[in-house]
């Protein structure tokens, strides 16, 4: 499929999208969110994808949603279009998806960033909300998302005054899981995200479907979910598989089924 506004590659078994309007900066306009939403759908329908990267330029991962498209939009209009409503489904993908964030994340490209199962950063990625500096407020789920990821007070701090984390803190606070030199983040990205596309997928899916409970349920439910879904995965092949490779000391072959 042919998309505008972004470029999608395939690598082994794991599936590349990288934003792609460099004279916006990857602004997320209507037509990105939506390409985006296809390309996802597309490599989730795929057996021989395990694992999915995300990524920008080296100047900007995404600096926010389309100040110029949403700069002339009206209430109720914005309301009955549910405006940017397709955007929550990238949070809601089921198999492994890494966000490699070099340059600019800011608004909309921060709270992309943040759906993404885990992130790893440039050097250079600088991270921030600046909404307020535009008389709104985050809408993609930022104050949700970075609150439950850095916590209270940084989050509250960073969405009031619209101020920029370089990548060090970023790390420091927990909001990525990495920093490489902005030169080698992709190949590092890479090569997690093979790793984790050679495990077994569906223990992949369903461990990112528990941890991601953590955000949904208290303690002694998402231990109980996790242990359903535990027993649920000795009706895999792959179950029996890793563990008898492990028995029998050899590499597993796993079928991802
Ligand atoms: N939207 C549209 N265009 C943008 C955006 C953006 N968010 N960011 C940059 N651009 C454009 C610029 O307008 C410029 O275009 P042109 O060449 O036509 O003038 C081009 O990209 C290059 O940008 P700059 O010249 O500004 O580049 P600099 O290197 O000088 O500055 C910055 C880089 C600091 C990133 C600067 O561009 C900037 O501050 N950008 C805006 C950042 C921002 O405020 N982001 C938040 C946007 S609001 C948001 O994300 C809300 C999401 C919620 C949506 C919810 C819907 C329900």
């Amino acid at each position: 499929m042919a998309y505008e506004t972004i470029l999608t590659e395939v690598k082994g078994r794991v599936g590349v999208i990288t934003l792609n309007r460099p004279k916006a900066l990857n602004a997320l306009n209507s037509q990105l969110i939506e390409e985006l939403n296809l390309a996802l759908d597309d490599y989730e329908r795929n057996p021989d994808i395990g694992c999915i990267v995300l990524t920008g330029s080296e100047k900007a991962f995404a600096a926010g949603a389309d100040i110029k498209e949403m700069s002339v939009l009206e209430y109720p209009q914005i309301y009955l279009d549910d405006f940017f409503a397709q955007a929550d489904r990238i949070g809601q993908r089921r198999k492994p998806l890494i966000a490699a964030v070099a340059g600019y994340a800011l608004g909309g490209g921060c709270e992309l960033a943040l759906m993404c199962d885990f992130i790893y950063a440039g050097d250079n990625a600088r991270f921030g909300q600046p909404e307020i500096n535009l008389g709104v407020l985050p809408g993609i789920g930022g104050t949700q998302r970075l609150t439950r990821a850095l916590g209270k007070a940084k989050a509250m701090e960073m969405c009031l005054t619209g101020r920029q984390m370089d990548a060090k803190e970023a790390e420091t606070a927990g909001l990525v899981a990495q920093v490489f030199p902005v030169g080698q983040l992709l190949e590092e990205t890479l090569k997690a995200a093979n790793t984790i596309a050679e495990k077994s997928l569906p223990s992949t899916m369903m461990t990112k479907e528990a941890i991601n409970r953590v955000f949904e349920t208290s303690l002694a439910e998402g231990v109980r979910f996790e242990r359903r879904i535990f027993h649920a995965i000795f009706a895999t092949h792959d179950q029996k598989e890793g563990m008898n490779a492990f028995v029998e000391k050899r590499k597993p072959d796993f079928k991802h089924q």
